[in-house]
């Protein structure tokens, strides 16, 4: 059994982390991972604060165990949801696409624990001196929002640059992954792509096929330009706002072509206007299974790995 200090800090079974998607991390998958023995965690997203807590609520009547809340930091809802999670109760508060800080003492106040996602060193550093509890080092193989830097180069220089568990996210999906990501310093992987084919994941049938049937080199990029670069699955959206983004567009008719794309996938499933967000691991992602199966397989993956790397030293 593979146990580390986040499972202690946090009471939960196994150090796998259920990444928070926007619009698709709702209370019952978050419920599943964590009646798994993981951490399920509630997307905010872009939604205003009362569904966050219908979802909060649902997740609650469906496990007794601990659960997070991610906060999308450029949500024009944030500060609303910064207090509704002290409200109930939250257990964690992950962080992404920005800067928590001025939460921060608020939240660790309630004693909520508080894990910023972090994709540099220097954010690294002003969360560690602001009081986090841990970091999440998320790279850019990972789906949605991205940073520059990968996992393998990202994780091992946020846990030379802090004291606090580093938790590591982008392009992990199965044991191999875990183990890497331990040997690279990590004590618990976020995985959010693999989560999507759970059976309690709610995306539409559409979404959740396309990520079965992905190959190596079906995501790709968007957004750079205008600052918020977001990698989703190749598909014709995806491909016409690329073209748009290095033609001729304004950045307000960018703005516009993306709006609403990101429901569009999720809930109705378009080929055509959808923006199906998804890391490079969908080429692994193969079967539907429930969530706990999903966060007890990839620990036991990995443990084998771990046990047997000493082969490797004569
Ligand atoms: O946040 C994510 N992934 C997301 S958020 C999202 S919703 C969205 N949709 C369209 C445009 C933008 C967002 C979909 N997927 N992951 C965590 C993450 N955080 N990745 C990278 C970062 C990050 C990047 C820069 C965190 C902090 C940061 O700089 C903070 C600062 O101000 O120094």
């Amino acid at each position: 059994m593979i146990r580390s200090e986040i499972c202690e800090m946090l009471g939960i079974q196994y150090p796998v982390f259920q990444g928070g998607m926007a619009w698709i991390a709702d209370g019952e998958l978050a419920a599943a991972v964590s009646e798994g023995g993981g951490l399920g965690i509630i997307a905010a997203g872009n939604a205003p604060g009362s569904s966050v807590r219908e979802q909060i609520k649902n997740a609650r009547s469906l496990t007794k165990k601990p659960i997070g809340v991610n906060i999308m930091l450029m949500s024009p809802y944030a500060d609303d949801i910064a207090q509704i999670v002290i409200e109930e109760n939250i257990e964690v508060v992950t962080t992404g696409a920005g800067n928590p800080a001025k939460y921060i003492k608020e939240w660790k106040a309630a004693g909520i624990k508080v894990i910023p996602v972090v994709a540099s060193v220097a954010l690294a550093k002003l969360m560690t001196r602001l009081g986090a509890s841990a970091l999440i080092a998320e790279g850019g193989e990972s789906g949605g929002h991205v940073g520059e830097l990968t996992t393998m180069v990202l994780v091992p220089q946020i846990c030379d640059a802090t004291t606090l568990p580093v938790i590591a996210a982008g392009g992990i999906a199965d044991g191999r992954g875990v183990a890497a990501a331990f040997m690279l310093g990590a004590c618990g992987v976020q995985m959010g792509t693999r989560f999507l084919s759970a059976i309690e994941c709610n995306v539409h049938p559409i979404y959740k096929d396309r990520i079965l049937k992905a190959t190596d080199l079906c995501t790709m990029v968007t957004g750079k330009r205008l600052g918020h670069p977001v990698r989703s699955l190749r598909t014709q959206f995806a491909r016409e706002y690329s073209k748009a983004e290095y033609g001729g567009m304004t950045d307000e008719d960018l703005e516009a072509l993306g709006t609403g794309a990101l429901r569009l996938a999720v809930q109705e499933g378009d080929m055509k206007k959808g923006c199906f967000l998804a890391g490079q691991i969908a080429g692994m992602v193969k079967k539907e299974q429930p969530a706990a199966q999903i966060v007890k397989e990839v620990m036991e993956e990995a443990e084998p790995i771990l046990q047997g790397a000493s082969k490797w030293v004569k």
